[in-house]
C-alpha cells in the first residue's frame, strides 16, 4: 500500500529539516512492507521552510511539497493535501502529521501497525489511559487542547476522546476520498475541520480504533493555534448536530 504522511507547516524552519531527516531517512526504512511518501504543505511560510524542504527532497525522492501562495488555515492546508496524495500520489492511506515535533515519529509505525490490523481510521489520542499532554501547559491551554473534543462527544455523541487530535490514519478508498475534500463544503478552514471529518468518517463507518499517544511540547517556532478555534469548534459542532444531516 502507498502511505503518504501529510505534515502542514507555517514557520516550522527550527524543526522541519530533523523532522524529515527523521521520518524520511529513519521510521521509513523500519516499515517494510509498505511504499511510505511525505507531503508538506507549506503555507507561504516567511521564514524559508520550503527552502529547507526543497534541500531533503533531493536527497528523499519520497518529499514531495505542495507550496501554497498564502497561509489559509491548516484545515485548507490538509485539504490541498488529501486531495494531492490521492489524486496525484496515488495514496491508499493518508497520515495527519504535526510539524513541530509535537507527535513522536515512532507513532507512525503503530498508526500503520493499526491499519494493517484491519482498522480504516486510526486515531492518535491524548486523552485514553496512555495518552498524555504536557505536564507544564498552562490551565488555559489545557482547557484549548479540551474544549473541542469534548464538546464534540457530547452533543453530536462521537465515541471518540480525542476528536481534534493531530494524529490520524485514513484509509483513502471508500472512506477519505468522500470526505468533502473541497474549500467550499468543508465547514472550516481551521482546526475544526478534524471535527468534521472524524464525524464524516464515523458516519461512513470506519472501523475506529483510538492508540494513546504522548502529546509533546512543540520544539522550536511557535503556535498557530488561538482563542478563537474555540468558537470555530462550537461553530462546525452545532452545524453537524442541528443543520447537517
Ligand atoms: N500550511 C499551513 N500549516 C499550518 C497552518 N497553521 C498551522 N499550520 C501547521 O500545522 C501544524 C499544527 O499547528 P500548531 O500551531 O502546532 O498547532 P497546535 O499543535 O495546536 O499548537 P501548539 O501546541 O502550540 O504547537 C504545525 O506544523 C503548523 O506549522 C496554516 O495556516 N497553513
Ligand atoms: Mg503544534
Amino acid at each position: 500500500m502507498k502511505i503518504i504522511v501529510i505534515i502542514p507547516t507555517y514557520n516550522e524552519k527550527e524543526n522541519v529539516g530533523r523532522l524529515l531527516e527523521n521520518i524520511a531517512g529513519k521510521i521509513f526504512k523500519e516499515i517494510s512492507n509498505h511504499q511510505m511518501g511525505i507531503l508538506i504543505v507549506d503555507g507561504a511560510s516567511p521564514d524559508g521552510t520550503a527552502g529547507i524542504v526543497k534541500a531533503k527532497s533531493a536527497i528523499y525522492p519520497n518529499i514531495n511539497l505542495i507550496e501554497e501562495k498564502e497561509k489559509r488555515g491548516i484545515g485548507s492546508a490538509y485539504i490541498a493535501g488529501m486531495k494531492c496524495a490521492i489524486e496525484k500520489l496515488g495514496a491508499d492511506v493518508v497520515i495527519e502529521f504535526d510539524g513541530d515535533w509535537q507527535h513522536d515519529p515512532n507513532d507512525i509505525k503503530r498508526l500503520v501497525a493499526e491499519f494493517d490490523n484491519g482498522y480504516d481510521y486510526v486515531i492518535g489520542s491524548r486523552y485514553v489511559p496512555g495518552g498524555s499532554i504536557p505536564t507544564e501547559w498552562a490551565l488555559w491551554r489545557k482547557f484549548l487542547s479540551r474544549f473541542g473534543g469534548l464538546t464534540a462527544k457530547i452533543v453530536l455523541g462521537l465515541p471518540v476522546n480525542d476528536a481534534t487530535s493531530g494524529l490520524k490514519l485514513s484509509r483513502v478508498k471508500n472512506f477519505a476520498e468522500r470526505l468533502p475534500l473541497d474549500e467550499n463544503k468543508v465547514l472550516s478552514k481551521y482546526y475544526a475541520y478534524k471535527i468534521q471529518f472524524l464525524y464524516e468518517m464515523l458516519k461512513m463507518g470506519a472501523k475506529t480504533k483510538e492508540i494513546p499517544i504522548q502529546f509533546l511540547e512543540r520544539q522550536g517556532g511557535s503556535s498557530k493555534s488561538t482563542l478563537k478555534d474555540i468558537f470555530d469548534s462550537l461553530r462546525v459542532v452545532l452545524i453537524l448536530r442541528f443543520v447537517k444531516k
